[in-house]
């Protein structure tokens, strides 16, 4: 080993997955193949003597090796699974697992090594080539050895691709940053929430098994920047309607929240509070129940009902509940000033956790 491809194993926790998978190019084997096949017969000897054709041959050689070398550069970004938060690695997984990527990426390193050393010793026979018939055989060979394993690394090239385009189109969450994360039902209230809290722009991400769009928003406070993370589609179905691999991805929300607001919404026009409740269980078997607060949305046309029964519920699982409108923005400052001590308090705790 010359040291090279020990950098991808490397650095420390990746902060933003989606966005640095979404900034390498990892090809595919035609691509490699079809560039080589491009430039290589386009080299031309510089002269009629013998020994331009000579070194035509060794030009071609080169040539050829270093295309297919700097194409594998994307090796050496390639992160190893613990740089990848567990959200990420069992998300991504759900599409290639991540022990195959990983598989694929050492897999890849070493066949580079090996063609470092090929490329090496065919220089070596091309210098010592006996005839222009004997260069020309000996670079044909170099040349079609290496194409046959840049084909035969296509399925690990695709493997890798899959994983890379798996995890960026995952939402971009610092775990290193609180996160608060809005679930309820549809049109409980989750997206105004989101919108209504942040300061900056709320980006738009896809939550995987799912058709709709995950909103991301901010709140800057001082130290931290607070992530607030809606949850549609994803815990608002009956677990038992749920295949497999919704499930898997909706138990992978565990790993979201710091604190998870679930929002109940005591409207008129709403579900009834017993179809509410059970996305509330739903959130319950994925999420531990300290990081759980209640609230009651559109007080400003609740019914009176709907909020007795919420409340019952709320105080029966010994959650905190607060009312508020997002609407009007009635009871939000404290509901936000709550949720923002609580996810900083989780987040240390977090810290303590992993530092041991
Ligand atoms: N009256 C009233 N309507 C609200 C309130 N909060 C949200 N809404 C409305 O409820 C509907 C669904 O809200 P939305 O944020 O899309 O819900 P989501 O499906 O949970 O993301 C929208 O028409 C909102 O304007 C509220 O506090 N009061
Ligand atoms: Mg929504």
């Amino acid at each position: 080993m010359k040291g090279q491809g020990v950098k991808a194993m490397k650095g420390g926790v990746i902060k933003d997955p989606p966005n640095y998978f979404r900034h390498v190019h990892v090809p595919t084997a035609d691509e490699i193949v079809n560039k080589v096949l491009k430039r290589y017969p386009k080299l031309k000897p510089k002269g009629n003597r013998p020994r331009d054709k000579l070194n035509l041959e060794l030009e071609r050689l080169n040539l050829v090796y270093q295309i297919i070398l700097d194409k594998l550069k994307f090796l050496d970004e390639m992160p190893k699974p613990e740089r990848l938060h567990p959200f990420y690695l069992e998300l991504a997984s759900l599409t290639v697992p991540y022990q195959k990527y990983w598989a694929s990426v050492l897999g890849l390193i070493r066949l580079r090594e090996k063609m470092r050393e090929m490329w090496e010793d065919y220089r070596a026979l091309l210098r010592a080539a006996v005839s222009l018939e004997d260069a020309a055989r000996i670079r044909r060979e170099a040349v079609g050895r290496a194409l046959s394993m840049v084909r035969r690394s296509r399925g690990a090239l695709q493997t890798i691709r899959d994983f890379k385009y798996a995890v960026a189109s995952l939402p971009s969450i610092d775990f290193t940053q609180p996160r608060i994360v809005v679930a309820g039902m549809p049109s409980s209230g989750k997206s105004s929430f989101v919108k209504k809290v942040s300061t900056a722009d709320v980006e738009v991400a896809s939550y995987p098994f799912t058709t709709r769009e995950v909103h991301v928003g901010h709140i800057d406070i001082g130290d931290f920047k607070v992530q607030v993370v809606d949850t549609p589609g994803i815990l608002d179905r009956p677990w038992d309607k749920l295949n497999e691999i919704e499930r898997k991805a909706a138990a992978a929300i565990r790993y979201l929240p710091s604190v998870l607001l679930f929002l109940y919404d005591v409207s008129p026009e709403s579900y009834g509070i017993e179809d509410q409740t059970e996305v509330l269980d739903n959130v319950l078997k994925v999420v531990p129940k300290d990081k759980i607060v209640i609230a009651l949305n559109k007080m400003d046309v609740a019914e009176e009902g709907k909020v007795k029964l919420a409340k019952e519920k709320a105080e029966e699982l010994g959650l905190p509940v607060f009312e508020i409108s997002v609407k009007t923005g009635k009871g939000l400052k404290e509901l936000l000033e709550y949720l923002i001590k609580r996810s900083v308090e989780s987040l240390a705790e977090e810290g303590a956790e992993t530092s041991g």
